[in-house]
């Protein structure tokens, strides 16, 4: 139910704080369970909150689900699938870098953005998994990172200048950690982040990023998440 806290008996704490991994895993298993029937398709994203998702699923169900859980899925037995097979899910599930208070959340963090919209676009209930760090009133709150555009190689500069024209701040290449050259996509595109300088309309924002040529898809998702489930440092799981 939205806003209700339910009460984990099996919570693991440091020092009387929830640890994030504890955490996730109490969102994960509770968007489970309240979503997830037998026999139905389902969506997995990708993250590390995603994996006690996964966990938590049993065999009967088939799945659909962008490249990264690929591996994730056979490892636990589950049936693979595709949306060539199924273009229509029940219910997708994913973790989310931020979500704010009207559901607006940012993704692609973790670099998988585009697939995993498609995923959600094509369910009919799409539920974000989150521990407490990623609950926030206004997106930049908690996420410090800026919103991940993935953006065709060719066309990186024109971009990242065209959104600091328009949006202000700065679209910056992300890089892979060795510092070697871009993180490349799981589409073979590169990310810009941008670093927004205050709080806009993201529909509108999120609209107009993506004309803008050379812009695969933004890590913005608006309107599109029916519930969250944060797991919380109390051992309590929030909804809304
Ligand atoms: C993916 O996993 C990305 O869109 C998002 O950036 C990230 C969240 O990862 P985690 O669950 O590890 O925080 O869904």
């Amino acid at each position: 139910l939205p806003g209700k806290h339910v009460r984990s008996s099996s919570s693991r704490r440091h020092h009387g704080t929830l640890m994030a991994e504890e955490a996730k895993k109490l969102a994960a298993y509770a968007a489970v369970d309240n979503h997830i029937q037998n026999n139905q398709v389902v969506g997995v994203g990708s993250g590390s909150t995603i994996v006690y998702a996964v966990d938590r699923l049993s065999k009967t169900f088939h799945l659909i689900l962008s490249t990264h859980a690929r591996q994730l899925i056979l490892q636990h037995g589950l049936t693979l699938s595709d949306l060539d097979r199924h273009p229509e899910l029940d219910v997708a599930i994913d973790g989310a870098d931020e979500v704010d208070a009207a559901l607006t959340l940012i993704k692609g963090g973790g670099g998988c953005l585009t697939q995993e919209k498609i995923v959600a676009g094509c369910a009919k209930h799409f539920i974000v998994i989150a521990d407490y760090r990623k609950d926030s009133k206004d997106l930049g709150q908690q996420w410090k990172k800026g919103v991940p555009v993935e953006v065709i190689p060719m066309a990186y500069v024109p971009v990242s200048r065209a959104i600091a024209r328009r949006f202000g701040g700065e679209a910056v290449l992300r890089m892979a950690v060795s510092k070697a050259g871009p993180v490349v996509t799981d589409n073979s595109n590169f990310i810009l982040d941008w670093k927004f300088e205050h709080a806009q309309n993201w529909k509108e924002v999120s609209t107009a990023i993506k004309m803008i040529p050379g812009v695969v898809e933004t890590g913005l998702f608006v309107g599109m998440a029916e519930r969250v489930y944060f797991g919380m440092e109390d051992g309590s799981v929030k909804t809304r």
